[in-house]
């Protein structure tokens, strides 16, 4: 059935990816020396890195990542910056400008202000926002890379306020060495750029070391090691959601047209992992969906892996009615929901799982990928059923403010004094009593 496939989907998409490929599973051995689980190995370059630092951060950069970096060449020097900004094409650096005003637009008008009440005379209660002191935004460099997470990290967290943001991306050709994103950082005016990826660059920005002073917060996407190790910094800092491999459910019915939905599913697939599934009332598309695949595929660029990921993660299911293609999505709980309807605020209505939705036939999920204004870092693997996708706010914390006059005081003393009591915390009831005339 329908939801056994969906289920299955989910599991092998699960974020505590116990499953490493035979060529992860090879390097940890010839690292650690002896088999470890993806949790012992992010544990102990955690471990490591806070108790070495700098050493242990180059030693895993080596091992790892086949990066000999000496520590002069963790951070990107502000001259190559200003370099990569210089040589890029000036159209790039154009869009890029203007998607950050996209994005610094939907932020700031969604950004919480402090809030006052007076419920009575004399009583002032303020929750109010501050921004994060220092954050540390990752930046993926494995597959492809992606000046658009420079954006959707960077431009909130300059909305919400935060002065300091070190920018981490492996040092591979499409993460700190991609001039792209090295150009975006610039034009953002970050300055702090480093070369380090995986666990080992999450412990370097948690705990601090001689190169990277610690951060307050981590976000970001990256492989299933970065997500670990933000889980294990935990604690010791904040982190954002959990980002695992990338998911699409695109919900359509009979005005939907299949060459559109086929590029949707393969614009996710391309991730590769990333999960695509049409769910539809209307049988007739479950085919020509499947054709324009086909079709579509063999003209993309990475058309292998999106074939691979198509056949691990893909699914087209045919369902009995809306109502029961609502009801499945809403159990799946993807990343993205594309709505490809005639009324997609009907669907919306009944669902209430999706960590950012795309509504109408014309709203693809690139358009928030890339530039419509919310953040394309969501929460993946189910997790949307609790966490929320990265915003601004995500960037702020919260502290309230109490202010009682004497006449306020006298007014709860009573009630205050009773709880104390019960508690028998007298000293606590003493701190208000002593107060009272
Ligand atoms: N779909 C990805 C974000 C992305 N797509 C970046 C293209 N570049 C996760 O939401
Ligand atoms: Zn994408």
């Amino acid at each position: 059935g329908n939801t056994e496939i969906l289920n299955e989907l989910r599991a092998k998409l699960s974020p505590q990816g116990d499953v490493v490929s035979p060529r992860g599973r090879a390097l940890t051995e010839e690292v650690f020396g002896k088999p470890l689980t993806p949790v012992e190995v992010v544990q102990t370059i955690c471990d490591d890195v806070r108790r070495e630092g700098t050493p242990a951060l180059l030693r895993y950069l080596k091992a790892l990542d086949k990066a000999d970096l000496s520590p002069a060449d963790l951070r990107v020097p502000e001259a190559d910056l200003a370099a990569a900004h210089a040589a890029a094409d000036p159209k790039l650096i154009e869009s890029i400008g203007r998607i950050r005003d996209n994005i610094t637009e939907f932020q700031s008008a969604i950004l919480h202000s402090d809030v006052t009440i007076t419920p009575q005379p004399g009583v002032s209660l303020t929750q109010r926002y501050l921004p994060l002191r220092r954050v540390g935004v990752c930046v993926p460099g494995g597959a492809a890379a992606y000046p658009s997470t420079v954006l959707m990290t960077v431009v909130p967290a300059q909305v919400a306020g935060v002065k300091e943001i070190a920018v981490v991306a492996p040092p591979t050709p499409f993460g700190a060495y991609n001039t792209d994103m090295l150009a975006t950082c610039h034009e953002l005016g970050v300055t702090e750029v480093y070369r380090m990826g995986g666990a080992q660059a999450v412990a370097a920005l948690a705990y601090g070391c001689d190169v990277v002073p610690a951060v307050d917060k981590i976000v970001g996407p990256g492989n299933l090691f970065v997500a670990l190790a933000k889980k294990e910094v935990f604690g010791t800092v904040d982190i954002d959601s959990f980002a695992g491999p990338s998911e699409v459910i695109v919900i359509a019915d009979e005005t939907a047209r299949a060459d559109f939905i086929a590029s949707d599913l393969l614009a996710q697939a391309e991730h590769s992992p990333g999960s695509s599934i049409l769910i539809t009332w209307d049988e007739k598309l479950i085919d020509a969906v499947y054709d324009e695949l086909v079709r579509q595929v063999a003209l993309l660029e990475r058309s292998e892996l999106t074939v691979d990921s198509l056949e691990a993660f893909g699914a087209l299911i045919l369902v009995a009615d809306e109502t029961t293609a609502c009801e499945l999505t809403d159990q799946f709980a993807p990343e993205h929901l594309q709505i490809e309807t005639a009324n997609p605020r009907d669907q919306i209505a009944k669902i209430r799982n999706s960590g950012a939705a795309f509504l109408g036939h014309h709203t693809p999920v690139a358009l928030g990928d890339y530039a419509a204004g919310p953040s394309h870092v969501l929460p993946t693997g189910g997790t949307c059923t609790w966490a929320a996708g990265l915003c601004c706010n995500s960037f702020l914390r919260s502290g309230s403010l109490t202010e009682f006059n004497e006449s306020a005081l006298e007014q709860i003393a009573p009630d205050v004094e009773r709880l104390a009591e019960k508690e028998g915390l007298t000293a606590h009831a003493r701190s208000v009593s002593i107060r009272r005339s």
